[in-house]
């Protein structure tokens, strides 16, 4: 135990040299549900950094990364991929998610599993060389992707098993979920009703199979409060006998079934706690991808359970600003970007309204500051890569272009995205018109930059202490 503490404050101290040296290591947290936009988001800000002095396509107005500081002074030399040659962790697969986006214009699959990615930042000196000595040349920028779903067993950390149950059955009660969940009350009210505490092997498999389902139902709905996440998207633990529990709150008189989950689920919250552990409590930054939008078009349920759900994740991760010596022994979070994505389905002026939404919800999501208080939060919105044009017609009227499968291209306004809380959710579906598409199907030439939105203001954002 001593011996490892060692090892680790003696592995933090060399780092840190190197950090005075030669080079820094900042990690980032690349966090948000699923379908929030991490994946596509990764692979933009990859692809620009490494493409950094590749001329605009003609019609693109911005390079994905303007905003940042070191970009913008024209100090930002390529970025360089890393290959992890001993393979520690797994990779974030950037090649293949680049040429789905470009080659094919389809959008990256589904996150299966946790992965990094390892890039190498240099600044060109411009000035005078001395400066060379004073500051850290390279930064080694870390950015982890996950499966989305996963964020919502950071809950459980700090729950009981009866604790949980009573939660998860009361959720599966609401009226949005109540249709949803009716096969599984079902089959444990059944099983209660045999009047025997022993419940046979093959119906508890059965009520396994049943919270599974309506786990599934629950997240097409797009809802996000699914635990366990690995019922769902198990990473690793595939077929782990540990996934195997439901709740049942304690009204429903099973005590020795409860016994027994209640077991399974602690072993299950300390497995994930320790998958998870080693890499969200060891990040320097955060972005925080919060799909507004589609939860604006899924309605008031979609939306109460997002800032429910992120109100409980958040909680698991550190913030905090520590530099020097206490940095060598724990890494806290101490920059926050809030980001709500895909705002290129809105028009520009429409893009602040969504922006200000974002801080009203980031209020109610941290209502007594402790985020803000520890660690600088910027909220904005953002765009990984664009899918329309914004333009004005003749009359000042703003609108945009998004392009149809077939190529043609379709003028519409977007409507009036709401700018405070509570929403009027009775006008919004008349007033908000989102439409998704495609991203532009691209040359073969991988090169290419690809349009975004406030990307590098995210970037400067998180990164401007070590850049
Ligand atoms: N219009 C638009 N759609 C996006 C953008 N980023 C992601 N999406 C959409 O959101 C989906 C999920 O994105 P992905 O990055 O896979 O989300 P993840 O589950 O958080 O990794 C994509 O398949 C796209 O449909 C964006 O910048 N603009
Ligand atoms: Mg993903």
């Amino acid at each position: 135990m001593v011996s490892r503490y060692l090892k680790r404050a003696g592995n933090q101290l060399l780092q840190e040299v190197e950090n005075l040296h030669l080079s820094k290591r900042h990690r980032m947290g690349v966090t948000g549900f699923s379908r929030a936009g991490k994946t596509v988001l990764i692979t933009q800000l990859t692809h620009s950094l490494l493409r950094v002095q590749e001329p605009l396509p003609s019609g693109m107005k911005k390079h994905p990364l303007s905003g940042l500081d070191l970009f913008d002074a024209g100090m930002l030399k390529p970025a360089r991929l890393k290959e992890d040659r001993l393979a520690r962790r797994s990779q974030f697969d950037f090649f293949r998610h680049r040429d789905s986006l470009m080659g094919q214009g389809q959008w990256p699959e589904a996150t299966q599993d946790l992965t990094w990615l390892d890039l190498e930042i240099k600044r060109s000196e411009k000035n005078q060389p001395w400066q060379q000595w004073l500051s850290a040349p390279t930064l080694h920028l870390e950015i982890m992707d996950f499966p989305g779903e996963w964020l919502a067993d950071l809950a459980l950390f700090e729950q009981t098993f009866a604790q949980w149950s009573q939660d998860a059955w009361d959720l599966a009660l609401q009226p949005h979920r109540e249709k949803l969940s009716e096969p599984f009350r079902l089959l444990l009210a059944e099983a209660a009703g045999q009047g025997q505490d022993t419940i046979p092997d093959a119906l508890q498999r059965k009520l396994v199979d049943a919270w599974k389902d309506y786990l599934q139902a629950a997240r097409a709905e797009g809802f996000v409060l699914n635990q366990p996440s690995r019922l769902l998207m198990p990473g690793q633990m595939q077929n782990f006998s540990m996934l195997s529990f439901f709740p049942v709150p304690e009204a429903i008189q099973l005590p020795k079934l409860q016994k027994h989950l209640s077991q399974v689920y602690d072993v299950y919250k300390k497995e994930v706690e320790s998958r998870l552990g080693q890499h969200f409590r060891h990040l320097d930054s955060q972005i925080i991808l919060v799909d507004l939008l589609s939860a604006l078009e899924q309605g008031e349920a979609a939306l109460h359970e997002l800032q429910q759900a992120m109100q409980s994740a958040l909680r698991f991760f550190r913030y905090g600003n520590q530099r020097g010596v206490m940095q060598w022994l724990s890494r806290k979070i101490n920059r926050v970007v809030f980001a709500a994505t895909k705002a290129d389905q809105l028009v520009l002026s429409e893009r602040l309204r969504l922006e200000k939404l974002l801080g009203a919800l980031l209020n109610e999501i941290d209502p007594g500051n402790d985020i803000r208080a520890r660690a600088e939060v910027q909220y904005r919105a953002i765009a990984a890569l664009e899918t329309t044009q914004s333009l004005i017609d003749d009359q000042g009227q703003e609108y945009l272009l998004g392009q149809e499968a077939d190529g043609r291209c379709q003028p519409y306004y977007s409507g009036r995205v709401p700018d405070t809380l509570p929403i009027d959710w009775a006008t919004l579906p008349e007033q908000l018109q989102v439409k998704h598409w495609a991203p532009l199907a691209q040359t073969a030439n991988a090169n290419q930059l690809l349009p975004a939105y406030q990307l590098g203001r995210v970037l400067n954002d998180l990164l401007k202490d070590d850049l």
